[in-house]
């Protein structure tokens, strides 16, 4: 028989969004999935139904393409405010979104991953330098990956050079983003009426909005003016490439969006990654002496790393992949119902009801991992992964609008890892309380270790 899923109780008219906390929302509805265990429930956001799933075997049918698409809803529709019709932020049935993915696609093949390393490596390196000069002393380990993160995409996608490493202040482009995520988070939980009514934060938010297009401009600028044009990083493919399938070119404004989607996307969660698995390794000592090992065998003394070296790696790639798991760092993605249809076989969804896949709870479920809260990085050794319920882990989201810069993620934050590893040691003097922030991603706040290299203490 039919039925709608379950619903906390609410405030008649005003449903359930007077409850919905502005900062962390995401963790406010793991906690509330707790309340049901039939892992799908229904909440009232500013007069729309939302559908939260997390139970592994629903959410194979949410991940069936043939049934359900990626919607842009509020907040993305609200990121499209800066990142247009990039990527990430365009509608299924965008033209621009398919020729954008066929131009791209050979970007991330592993072969042009190959073709990074040594952008990755320059800046890993610069990143190394710098807590080598604040040797005892305590870091910003958020700030400094994202120091990383951002450098890394810019320099190496676009040829452009944030030098984020030679400077006290973060990049004002790291600011003006984040005060537009959460604004475009804030007016996601509002009734319009509410977001015209905050004169001040609009104007903040266009002035955040065109602090990044401007830097947007400039790289495109330094571009078209500078170096050859032949370049086959994702700047060139953008301005060159013409779409296999429609022979034709992506239009300025949207190698605009695509630039600045780039910027975004491919930055932040891997700050996060990494500052979640250092967060980790701090946690489990044990997990931490296997890393070490496994530098110490594969990149002994000052061993510079080479790309084949680190795609031979073993544990730090486990550390990561649990990472994923228990801080994936895209806490929520969003599929909608193409047509009517039931989950579960009970469970009734109308075209386009917004059906929202927690990270949190999924990667925890107990019907798909044992000792779910604990870090056990052995889950991924090759014979317990083949065991691992087929849709209980979605770090990189699903099907064709998953993401498109998993391998680099990956190559980029296992290269930094083993590097930070290979020379450091870190002590938690401030017996650091977890404290998530976030902001469309999630990443750890106020971290900060004191980093010491590790010749000078063995
Ligand atoms: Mn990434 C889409 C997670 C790193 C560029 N990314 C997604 C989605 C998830 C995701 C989840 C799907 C979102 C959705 O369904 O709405 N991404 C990650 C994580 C990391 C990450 C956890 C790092 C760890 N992403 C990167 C990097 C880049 C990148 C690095 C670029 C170099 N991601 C994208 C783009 C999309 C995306 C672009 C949108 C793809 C599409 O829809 O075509």
């Amino acid at each position: 028989d039919l039925r709608p899923a379950r619903s906390p109780r609410g405030i008649p008219i005003l449903g359930h969004a007077p409850q919905i906390p502005d900062t962390n929302p995401v963790a406010y509805f793991g906690e509330l999935s707790k309340q049901f265990p039939e892992g799908i429930f229904s909440v009232d956001i500013a007069g729309q139904e939302n559908v939260f799933v997390f139970d592994p075997d629903l959410i194979t049918e949410v991940c069936d393409e043939t049934r359900f698409g990626k919607p842009i809803f509020p907040p993305l529709s609200h990121v499209r405010d800066y990142a247009g019709a990039g990527l990430f932020t365009a509608a299924d049935d965008e033209e621009v979104w398919g020729m954008a993915h066929r131009i791209l696609m050979p970007a991330f093949s592993q072969r042009a991953m190959k073709g990074y390393f040594g952008q990755m490596l320059e800046i890993a390196q610069n990143l190394v330098g710098k807590w080598e000069r604040r040797q005892g002393q305590p870091v910003r380990i958020t700030d400094d990956y994202t120091r990383l993160t951002l450098d890394t995409i810019a320099l190496s996608g676009f040829g452009y050079r944030f030098d984020s490493f030679s400077k006290e202040e973060l990049h004002p482009f790291l600011y003006a983003l984040l005060e537009a995520l959460i604004e475009s988070m804030r007016r996601s939980q509002e009734l319009p009426m509410m977001t015209t009514q905050r004169k001040d934060d609009a104007n903040q938010y266009h002035q955040n909005i065109q602090l990044m297009q401007e830097l947007v401009e400039s790289v495109i600028k330094e571009r078209r003016q500078g170096r050859g044009s032949g370049e086959d990083d994702l700047l060139g493919l953008m301005l060159q490439a013409t779409d296999p399938e429609t022979g034709k070119l992506l239009d300025d404004d949207n190698v605009r969006d695509q630039v600045l989607t780039f910027l975004i996307a491919g930055h932040e969660t891997t700050s996060g990654l990494l500052s979640f698995a250092t967060y980790s390794l701090m946690r489990n000592p044990h997990v931490l002496a296997q890393a070490y090992a496994e530098v110490d065998r594969m990149l002994p003394g000052d061993t510079v790393p080479d790309y084949d070296t680190i795609m031979k790696l073993d544990v730090i790639p486990r550390i990561l992949e649990e990472t994923l798991r228990l801080w994936a760092p895209i806490p929520q993605i969003m599929k909608a119902p193409l047509a009517d249809t039931v989950i579960g076989g009970q469970y009734e969804l109308t075209q386009g009801t917004k059906t929202n896949l927690l990270m949190g709870p999924l990667h925890t479920h107990p019907k798909a991992w044992d000792r779910p809260d604990e870090f056990d990085i052995d889950r991924w050794l090759p014979e317990n992964r083949a065991q691992h319920h087929p849709h209980a882990y979605k770090p990189f989201g699903n099907g064709r609008r998953a993401c498109i810069g998993r391998q680099f993620a990956l190559t980029e934050a296992r290269l930094a890892l083993a590097l930070v590893l290979q020379k450091f040691k870190f002590s938690d003097t401030t017996d650091y309380k977890m404290d998530v922030r976030e902001a469309l991603t999630r990443k750890p706040g106020d971290f900060e270790l004191v980093v010491r290299t590790r010749k000078e203490h063995e």
